[in-house]
């Protein structure tokens, strides 16, 4: 941590004259590099034919679910315990990461510091890199160039598209050099007054920022990107794995299906009347959305880490959506587990994430997923230059017909 004085030593030009023990995050990146490449060499050389699974038949026609069979170094998913980044489950991060000044919650920037390079970054080195991305700084190398020429703009780009569809015409404040990434964000959507919500917004993309490589999003910028495909281009193909409501586009859904349900049982919120709605969407053949997962059997933690945030703040626990996402959680596992089809009848990240927003005064649902987006870059471009670093090859896993899989069976 920092000495005292150093808020105001930031403020004189800290990008200029760094301390001579303050790394920046491309020198600290460069300490890591040589040590992976060898670890990957040692993996190919001395253990390329080690069994790590079997393929099942389940395996390939189930969407490659539980197949051990993509490299990703930031995160690991346990369906149990949910996300580790490098180890460090939610609530170490919580303890660890530095906040923003004058805030409580994980920033981008101690978030993507510590997926990229494996380290909990100090506060100094945190400040740092806030002030490298804001001022989008010389881009000599291929490491910097990729983390620098998209991360950096994205929250500019995804706050100026908000702004154009939603506020036309209205001015949208600079980037102020000395606000972290996510602070100049919400500025930037023209919430900036709001301490909650940027605080709210600084947790909600920290966590968001990587689970691990087999999600849609994760996996489709390691499979364009593995083509060589720029960064640009790599991230923009998860952007749409992103739109689907299965992916991303889950929270929206969720908003919009809890609105109903308050709709239709009014203002005594009741469990039956929760059970009766979750009967009647399951009846109909929908998905309960912010339910269920690909690999977790647990309530997310962070759907945890969200409902914590709202129940710090009372005026949060006030508002009729968030008691609803809340009751919903006491009475939907049960019913999804007598439903008997989902393998998690748990809540995901997604079931309480846009209900925040949306009492912050973020009403517009098609913004949300838009939001993910600016979060997910952390892990896939973080996984970009790791792939890079470590030469890894282009994907290409091999396909099997049925009648390929029957003559196997058979055999
Ligand atoms: N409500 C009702 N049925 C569900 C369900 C839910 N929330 N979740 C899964 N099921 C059903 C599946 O549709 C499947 O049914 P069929 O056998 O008829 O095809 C069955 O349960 C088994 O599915 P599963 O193995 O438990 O789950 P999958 O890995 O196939 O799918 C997911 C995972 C997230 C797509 C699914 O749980 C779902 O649709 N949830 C609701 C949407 C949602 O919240 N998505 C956000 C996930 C987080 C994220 O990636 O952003």
């Amino acid at each position: 941590m920092f000495a005292r004085g150093a808020t105001k030593y930031f403020s004189r030009g800290f990008s200029q004259r760094r301390l001579a023990s303050t790394k920046t995050i491309r020198e600290a990146l460069e300490e890591v590099v040589p040590r992976k490449q060898l670890q990957l060499k040692q993996l190919k050389t001395e253990h390329s034919q080690a069994v790590l699974g079997e393929v099942t038949v389940e395996n390939v026609v189930g969407g490659m679910r539980g197949l051990k069979a993509m490299l990703w170094e930031a995160s690991v998913l346990d369906p149990i315990e949910g996300i580790r980044f490098h180890g460090l489950a939610i609530p170490d991060c919580q303890k660890q990461l530095p906040a923003a000044p004058g805030g409580k919650e994980i920033i981008a920037e101690s978030m993507f510091w510590l997926l990229l390079t494996g380290k909990v970054p100090t506060e100094a080195e945190t400040r740092q890199l806030s002030r490298e991305l804001a001022e989008k700084g010389d881009l000599p190398e291929y490491i910097e160039k990729l983390i620098d020429s998209l991360l950096a703009r994205l929250p500019a780009l995804a706050a100026r598209i908000y702004r154009n569809v939603y506020n036309p015409g209205k001015p949208i404040p600079a980037i102020n050099k000395d606000l972290d990434l996510v602070g100049n964000y919400v500025n930037m959507l023209g919430f900036g007054d709001n301490h909650d919500l940027t605080e709210y917004m600084r947790l909600y993309i920290a966590i968001h920022g990587d689970h691990e490589g087999g999600n849609a999003s994760a996996h489709t910028t390691h499979l364009v990107g593995s083509t060589l495909a720029d960064p640009f281009i790599s991230y923009s193909a998860a952007l749409y794995a992103l739109a689907g409501p299965l992916h991303g586009l889950a929270n929206q859904e969720v908003l919009r299906w809890q609105m109903n349900m308050q709709k239709e049982i009014g203002d005594e919120i009741t469990h039956d009347k929760i059970k009766e709605f979750l009967w009647k969407t399951l009846k109909s053949g929908q998905v309960v959305p912010g339910y269920g997962h690909g690999v977790l059997r647990n309530p997310d933690p962070r759907f945890m880490a969200l409902q914590q945030f709202c129940e710090s703040r009372p005026q949060l626990l006030d508002d009729r959506v968030i008691q609803l996402v809340r009751k919903t959680y006491e009475v939907a596992p049960a019913v999804l587990k007598e439903h008997g089809k989902t393998k998690n009848p748990y809540p995901n990240v997604d079931a309480t994430s846009g209900c925040v927003l949306y009492h912050y005064g973020l009403t517009q649902f098609k913004y949300y997923t838009v939001i993910f987006g600016v979060s997910r870059a952390l892990g896939c471009l973080t996984q970009l230059v790791w792939a890079r670093a470590l030469g890894l090859p282009i994907e290409r896993p091999k396909s099997l017909s049925m009648d390929a899989i029957e003559k196997l069976i058979k055999n």
